[in-house]
């Protein structure tokens, strides 16, 4: 690790140290969450009194920060947080978003610490997350077997989507896990694996429109075909279930219907749309949503979406007395709204189509499941163009993207693209390469579509 971020998190150290009480507040998403379990879990074991507080960005400016140490983690950096200092106050930031102030900046009033992996040249969206940052600072108390969901916390906020892999300090974090209780390799990457049957699974892979997709005949006929069994005795088998043989012919299956889609100058990147590293606890059951780490972030979602962060604290922490029930309630209503939200959409031919662009209106959607909708409906559409949902939030409109990764290994980082093209109309965003969102005026949304049509016309987009 870079020696002056080091410092930094012996700094940090030296701050909960010293405090009697600590206040956190954290983001109410996967990340979030596991940056929010992670220091409760380090507050709790050094005795202090502590508050988890799990907050909306908007909801930063209500805050009156008292005289002991608040923490921020997983946003902050983002925010005028110097603005709500008075003398006496101390406020440490762990963050992995675009920083506003410089990393030498001093508080005019009272003391700020604000750790960032963009200080030291780091990528916030691929190198560490926000949970990562927590659990760093965990390490500096010797707290290694919090590991694993700092690694949660990557794979939560998509860091290891591109590249299939952990890289930077997130590769550290994977390191210090498997010295505990994580275990990772080389895998399909279908997701699912040990909660959906094989079939459901292969029917909602793929970055790219297959025969198989939305097609659970044809996914039977082809697994048959290759000989995979679909039951074992009366329960269905599942990707875990398979053996090496097994996969490698699904590989290829799905390899070869690839290449029958995809243009030639994409064709370079299909194996990594297929396998990458895969992360499993092996403290957890076969066939639990917490085995695999991908699964867990879902169950995750899962909880936030439906404000249920409490209980998304209290699993992560392994306190699953009573609450497996509730989440698994929370799980199948989540499913249930997902599914209708989809078939409503699909039903009423909600999908528009520009030159460069796809989007749909669903103002009426739960702000927090936009994105979700806009990546399960991309396979409805043309995964050639990035699929665009709106939804209304009451003094505006929340936009969300999601694409198929070819499109980011091709170069193309819309993240970027959706930051630029909200600040024009008003707005502001942000995010990943393949899945971003924004915030725009209400009745901007025309001006948007043609503004974002036309940047990523000067992209070259599906050229
Ligand atoms: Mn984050």
């Amino acid at each position: 690790m870079d020696i002056q971020l080091k410092r930094g998190f012996s700094r940090a150290r030296e701050m909960i140290e010293s405090s009697e009480n600590v206040t956190v507040y954290s983001h109410t998403d996967c990340d979030g969450i596991s940056a929010a379990t992670i220091l409760m879990k380090v507050l709790e074991r050094l005795g202090k009194d502590h508050e988890i507080n799990i907050i909306n960005i908007n909801e930063i400016p209500d805050i009156e920060p008292g005289p002991d140490l608040t923490v921020f983690a997983d946003l902050g950096s983002g925010q005028r947080i110097q603005d709500m200092m008075r003398s006496g106050s101390r406020i440490l930031i762990l963050d992995h978003h675009p920083p506003l102030r410089k990393k030498d900046f001093t508080a005019p009033a009272g003391e700020l610490l604000e750790l960032n992996p963009l200080f030291y040249g780091m990528d916030g969206s691929t190198h560490i997350s926000g949970g990562g940052m927590a659990y760093l600072l965990a390490r500096e108390f010797g707290y290694r077997d919090l590991s694993w969901i700092g690694l949660l916390a990557a794979v939560g906020d998509m860091q290891n989507i591109t590249e299939g892999a952990m890289v930077g300090l997130n590769r550290e974090i994977l390191h210090d896990s498997m010295e505990a209780c994580v275990e990772s390799w080389k895998d399909l990457t279908i997701y699912g694996r040990h909660t959906r049957p094989i079939v459901n699974a292969l029917s909602y892979f793929g970055d790219v429109t297959l025969p198989t997709t939305n097609n659970p005949n044809e996914c039977i006929a082809r697994l048959r075909n290759l000989g995979i069994p679909l039951t074992n005795g009366d329960s269905q088998r599942r990707l875990c279930d398979l053996t090496d043989e097994e996969k490698k012919k699904l590989f290829r299956e799905i390899y070869q219907m690839m290449v029958n889609e995809v243009p030639e100058r994409y064709q370079r990147y299909i194996p990594r749309l297929i396998l990458g590293e895969i992360y499993e606890l092996s403290s957890e059951e076969k066939y639990s949503p917490f085995r695999d780490l991908t699964e867990f972030s879902t169950a995750v979602n899962a909880c936030n979406r439906n404000h249920e962060w409490e209980l998304a604290v209290e699993i992560i922490g392994g306190d699953r007395e009573g609450n497996l029930e509730r989440l698994q309630e929370v799980l199948r209503d989540h499913r249930a709204y997902l599914a209708e939200t989809m078939e409503r959409i699909i039903h009423d031919d909600l999908i528009r189509s520009m030159e460069n662009l796809q989007y749909f209106h669903a103002p009426d959607v739960k702000v927090s499941v936009t994105g979700t909708i806009a990546g399960m409906i991309l396979s409805y559409g043309d995964w050639r163009k990035p699929m665009i949902g709106f939804s209304e939030t009451g003094d505006g409109l929340k936009v969300s993207l999601r694409c198929s990764r070819l499109l980011a290994f091709d170069g193309i980082h819309f993240g970027s693209i959706i930051r630029k093209v909200a600040g024009k109309v008003g707005g502001s965003g942000g995010g990943h390469a393949t899945a971003c969102g924004a915030y725009i005026p209400a009745e901007k949304d025309s001006e948007f579509l043609r503004l974002f049509n036309r940047a990523i016309e000067n992209e070259k987009v599906n050229k």
